[in-house]
């Protein structure tokens, strides 16, 4: 029986729009590998949902005035619309701001680290600005990075190194309020979670030793080169003095008081990852799911594939506090109000965290800021998003930072035309035209018939792995790959000049042609969910049943098809021109 899979995207702060660098960073690839999972009938769950806490948040609502709860309800939205646009499926898109089961869930993990001995109170110095009156968390301050030297690092991480920081240690340090303001260091304390027994855990360790295996290159060298075995783990503080975010619990396991914990909440990257955890008990309780199949085990049991598809800032997070938290969970006893395992019972652990590198804009970062930036929105006002699902995939930065270049953007979706639109139509004008728009009957061939079916099967088993593996940009490849065989094939039997001599001898070579077209829709379902369906209902197929993706679908002689139409419409070679144009005047650079 094959087992459970959840999927996540990291939840995005909901302090402003999308733009396709963050989509295609943990967004599209993930969505990518559930529709193939759904493609092949496997038991898969996409949750996602906004990171509505932190000061990434709070510093957004200070800026514009407005209530934390408007900007996160604004920005959920925004970010929902836009991935629906894009064909981005979630099973269920939630919000950290909904309390339930959110903020007891996340208060449970607190308890229980607590009850384990992972927690204790830890004086420690914060940076304070008498002007506001309060502790400067996190993005409150920026600075330079201790770590990588980068001059404008977030209080709590690199954009550079994506080193985890601790806002109290960054060098020039300065209020994100008022730069000029001049801070003061005061004693303060906050719940810390000690990470330096992590790696060597006997709960952890045969989870760390087989997760390393699956990572992806540029994973493995941040988590342990650079992270356990470069600079060390250590004790991280998870409790934060701020006005918005999941109180910390004022009582322990047992009841008892915890002390006085008033003003503070748990750090948002401690509480954001159990969001995942929150959005699936909101989603199986609308379906009527068991949200515990896809998160909770017994010892010995493999339990459900849990794989995070995340941005490469995301990894320390995903890779080592993330699975210290749930591996630390566990309790040889049950409490009053349990939500997570019980006694003999564990969380799962990450199978895989398929981190992406960036997609810059032109050689440049995106930043709405600078507007240096595409509008997802105003994109899919001109482009189809199957159009941008095909480019952004083939330029994913899957080991390595990539860019989204408009010039790129017109060659590859002119390739999507020009292969799988033409290939496509060239076949089924054919038959159109020559046999009353319906599959001729095969008569020898037998050559031609085993290397078709060879084609569908290498590129098929080829994509398969691909994908299974996460590399998305080689399994779009593979889809492209089926179609010039399709080409190849049509140039080498020329139908077109066998039909002035020999009718059956053209029927013959269209039916093979034809045979790769149900496949070759299959195959591009999980890339262009639309291009794939509109070819369907060119084939006349109907909707098809969830399963292995070979033995591929026939088409059997004399089966009527469908109205043949262009598939891809190609994009102006001048309205890449105007686009290039906008986006320098919008940033106000010099055109190029
Ligand atoms: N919101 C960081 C980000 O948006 C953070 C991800 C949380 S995943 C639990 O990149
Ligand atoms: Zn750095």
């Amino acid at each position: 029986m094959a087992r459970p899979i959840l999927v996540t995207s990291a939840l995005p702060y909901a302090n402003g729009p999308p733009h396709f660098g963050h989509l295609t960073g943990a967004y599209l690839p993930a969505d990518i590998f559930v529709r193939y999972q759904r493609l092949i009938g496997s038991e898969v769950v996409f949750i996602c949902g906004t990171d509505e806490h932190g000061v990434g948040v709070t510093l957004a609502a200070e800026q514009e005035g407005v209530p934390y709860q408007e900007v996160v309800d604004r920005w959920h939205k925004v970010w929902l619309d836009a991935c629906t646009r894009l064909g981005i499926e979630f099973d269920n898109f939630s919000q950290t701001s909904r309390r339930d089961p959110h903020f007891g869930l996340s208060q449970e993990f607190f308890r229980r680290l607590f009850h384990n001995g992972h927690l204790e109170k830890k004086e420690t110095q914060q940076y304070y600005s008498a002007a506001t009156d309060r502790f400067l968390a996190d993005r409150y301050v920026r600075g330079t990075c201790y770590i990588c030297g980068h001059e404008n690092a977030r209080g709590d991480e690199c954009p550079k190194c994506g080193s985890w920081l601790e806002s109290s240690k960054l060098l020039d340090p300065r209020s994100a309020l008022d730069p000029d303001e001049k801070l003061e260091l005061r004693d303060a304390w906050q719940f810390e979670i000690d990470l330096a027994p992590f790696k060597d855990d006997p709960a952890i360790k045969p989870w760390l030793d087989e997760f390393r295996k699956g990572l992806k290159p540029n994973v493995v060298t941040f988590v342990f080169d650079k992270t356990i075995e470069g600079e060390g783990l250590e004790s991280r503080p998870i409790s934060r003095d701020l006005p918005w975010g999941v109180p910390i619990p004022e009582q322990d396991l047992d009841g008892e008081s915890i002390g006085d914990v008033a003003g503070k909440v748990l750090y948002v990257w401690f509480e954001a990852p159990i969001g995942y955890i929150s959005s699936t008990i909101e989603w199986a309780r609308r379906e009527d799911r068991d949200w515990r199949r896809y998160w909770i085990r017994k010892p010995g049991e493999e339990g459900a594939r849990l794989i995070h598809f995340i941005g490469k800032d995301n990894i320390t997070f995903h890779c080592i506090l993330w699975p210290a938290m749930l591996a630390w969970q566990t309790l040889e006893r049950d409490f009053e109000g349990r939500q997570g395992p019980g006694p003999g019972e564990e969380y799962v652990r990450p199978e895989n965290v398929p981190a992406n590198e960036f997609l810059n804009l032109e050689g440049r970062k995106f930043s709405k800021s600078e507007g240096w930036y595409i509008d997802v929105q105003d994109f899919l006002e001109r482009y189809d998003a199957d159009m941008a699902r095909y480019y952004l995939c083939a330029a994913m930065p899957e080991t390595a930072d990539s860019d989204f270049l408009w010039r790129e953007f017109k060659v590859r979706t002119d390739e999507l035309a020009n292969t799988f639109g033409n290939f496509a139509s060239r076949v089924l004008k054919f038959a159109a035209k020559y046999f009353e728009n319906r599959v001729p009957p095969l008569v020898g061939l037998e050559d031609e018939a085993q290397a078709i079916a060879a084609a569908i099967e290498t590129r098929t088993q080829a994509l398969v792995d691909h994908i299974e593996n996460y590399r998305f940009r080689r399994a779009l490849a593979e889809f492209r790959g089926l179609a010039e065989d399709g080409d190849k094939f049509m140039d080498r039997t020329k139908p077109w000049q066998l039909r002035k001599t020999d009718l059956d001898a053209a029927g013959s070579s269209i039916h093979l042609a034809l045979q790769l077209l149900p496949p070759l829709s299959v195959l591009a379902a999980p890339f262009v969910p639309v291009l794939s369906a509109r070819l369907r209902a060119m084939l006349n197929l109907s909707e098809r049943t969830p399963g292995p993706l070979l033995p591929a679908e026939r088409l059997e002689a004399g089966h009527a098809l469908g109205e043949a139409a262009v598939l891809v419409e190609k994009v102006p070679d001048e309205q890449i021109e105007a686009e290039v144009a906008a986006l320098r005047a919008r940033a106000g650079d010099a055109p190029s």
